[in-house]
């Protein structure tokens, strides 16, 4: 069933895969999925974390693999939640991040997307600037309600083309070039 697959895309998270799939499909790479819990190392460094979730990804299932790791990064909170993202959506959540937030609410989403497979370890960064909307708006996943893309009036939930703009996006484009031409 593997077969048609050109390879794998890890995580714990259904809407990361789901939108990575239509992306690259758009792309001409057809993605599976492997749901799976990896190891999050401590660390300060997307670029870090990713690359050790990449690693512990391929030598779970032996195939040629992608992860992502994201964050969220906020200016006038010197940055954060950004490699803690994940954690911080699971505790304080959007409405924590809503209250902690005055005039100032430039924000930036950064992916990260590490390939892996017997030789390569390559990882592709995605940035998309914006700010943190004063109210929850739109139904999406994670932070969707609160991340308005600059150039947007909307939040990421309100939009129908997220994935056509998106800090994933950006990052899958970036990879595919790379990947297609490997
Ligand atoms: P993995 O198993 O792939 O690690 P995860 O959900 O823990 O899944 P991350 O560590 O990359 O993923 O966490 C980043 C968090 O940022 C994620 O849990 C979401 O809450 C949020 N996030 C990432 N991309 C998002 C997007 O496009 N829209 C909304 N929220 C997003």
């Amino acid at each position: 069933m593997h077969k048609s697959f050109d390879l794998f895309f890890v995580s714990s998270n259904n809407h990361k895969y789901q939108e990575a799939k239509i992306i690259l499909d758009s792309l001409g790479i057809n993605l599976g999925f492997f749901k799976s819990n990896l190891e999050e190392i401590q660390s300060n460094s997307l670029h870090n974390i990713a690359m050790a979730k990449a690693r512990d990804a391929f030598s779970k299932f032996k195939k040629p693999i992608i992860i992502e790791d994201d964050g969220l990064f906020i200016d006038s909170i010197d940055g954060f939640p950004g490699p803690y993202s994940s954690y911080v959506f699971k505790t304080i959540g959007n409405k924590g991040i809503l209250n902690l937030l005055k005039n100032n609410r430039k924000a930036n989403f950064i992916s990260i997307i590490t390939y892996c497979d017997k030789t390569n370890l390559q990882s592709f960064e995605g940035k998309l600037n914006g700010k943190i909307s004063k109210t929850l708006k739109g139904k999406g996943w994670g932070y969707d309600p609160i991340f308005i893309p600059n150039n947007s009036v909307k939040t990421f939930a309100e939009m129908n083309n997220k994935n056509e703009l998106s800090h994933r996006f950006k990052a899958l484009k970036k990879f595919s070039k790379w990947y297609l031409h490997k």
